[in-house]
């Protein structure tokens, strides 16, 4: 008997850890020999994925426009706000996520909800837990993803289960140093001298709806000084704000080096945020040192600011 097709999908503006995750999901599925799974992606690869995909020798997941009347395996996101177009109609069989959850119809059978580094931890662990021998091309994309999500294990949102799974992967791939392959990965995405101002808003952006308000979060990370044209993006945000209105649209300039960032605000909340931060914001601008992580430091601030 032939199995119904089982679609395995990453937030919409994907990331790395969307991407990789979808995939190795499939590879742990096929593994056991449970063919009907199949990764898609439903956005534009940035450019470390290309880099990662293009190093493992590894097809990139195809495209699918919209995931509508398909069964579908959510990896990576559970807000509705980021899920492929299409959902509504799709049957969400099953969900993988190491962020904060939002499921309020249909909740799938299956659920894999761990706050951790990334997506890609998860899978790892379910690979090693089934004692599956894993590739070396898996091994190296799952490896990137989650060094790329923990910032190389530097983030706060690192925990012991990604240290762990860096530790298995790196000896499959017979990498010693990990820091060293962090900052050769990391060097692909220091790109932003190339990006227009809409370009280095849009590579990773994420918009959430938060009892009503909607916010706009970009997180734009360097190891480099940060050497951006303030103006322009602030300008370029108050540009998009005109057009879609949103409570607050911010971006942070990340220096990962310093561990420090630069947040860049704007939108009718402004006052809001420095009632939260007990601090000034200047000309749309505001430094926040030991800032690095948008999901576990800026997030929450505004979830406080709407609650
Ligand atoms: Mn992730």
């Amino acid at each position: 008997m032939k199995r119904e097709k089982i679609y395995i999908v990453g937030h919409i503006n994907p990331d790395l850890d969307a991407i990789a995750s979808a995939y190795g999901y499939e590879q742990y599925r096929h593994s056991l020999k449970e063919y009907e799974y199949r990764a898609i992606r439903c956005g534009e690869i940035n450019s470390v994925t290309r880099w990662v995909f293009d190093r493992y020798k590894t097809p990139i997941p195809p495209f699918f426009p919209s995931i509508s009347n398909l069964n579908v395996v959510l990896v990576d996101h559970t807000y509705p706000e980021n899920r492929p177009k299409g959902w509504e109609n799709a049957n969400i069989v099953e969900v993988i996520d190491h962020h904060d959850v939002k499921l309020v119809e249909n909740i799938p059978k299956r659920l894999t909800i761990r706050p951790c580094g990334s997506t890609s931890t998860l899978i790892v662990e379910k690979m090693v837990n089934s004692n599956i021998s894993i590739p070396f091309n898996t091994a190296g994309i799952l490896l990137s993803a989650i060094l790329d999500d923990t910032l190389g294990l530097m983030s706060p949102t690192t925990v012991q289960l990604d240290i762990k799974m860096v530790n298995i992967l790196s000896n499959i791939i017979g990498i010693s140093n990990v820091q060293e392959y962090f900052k050769l990965l990391f060097k692909q995405k220091d790109v932003w001298s190339k990006y227009t101002a809409k370009e280095i808003i849009e590579e990773d952006v994420k918009s959430i709806e938060i009892d009503g308000n909607w916010v706009s979060v970009s997180q734009v990370e360097t190891l480099n000084n940060r050497e951006f044209n303030e103006r322009e993006i602030i300008e370029e945000l108050e540009v998009i704000n005109s057009i879609k209105p949103y409570s607050l649209r911010i971006v942070m300039l990340t220096d990962l080096n310093k561990r420090d960032c630069l947040l860049l605000v704007v939108g009718k909340d402004i006052p809001l945020v420095e009632k939260a931060l007990n601090k000034e914001i200047k000309d749309n601008k505001v430094y926040l040192k030991g800032v690095v992580s948008r999901k576990k430091q800026i997030l929450p601030i505004l979830e406080n600011i709407y609650s």
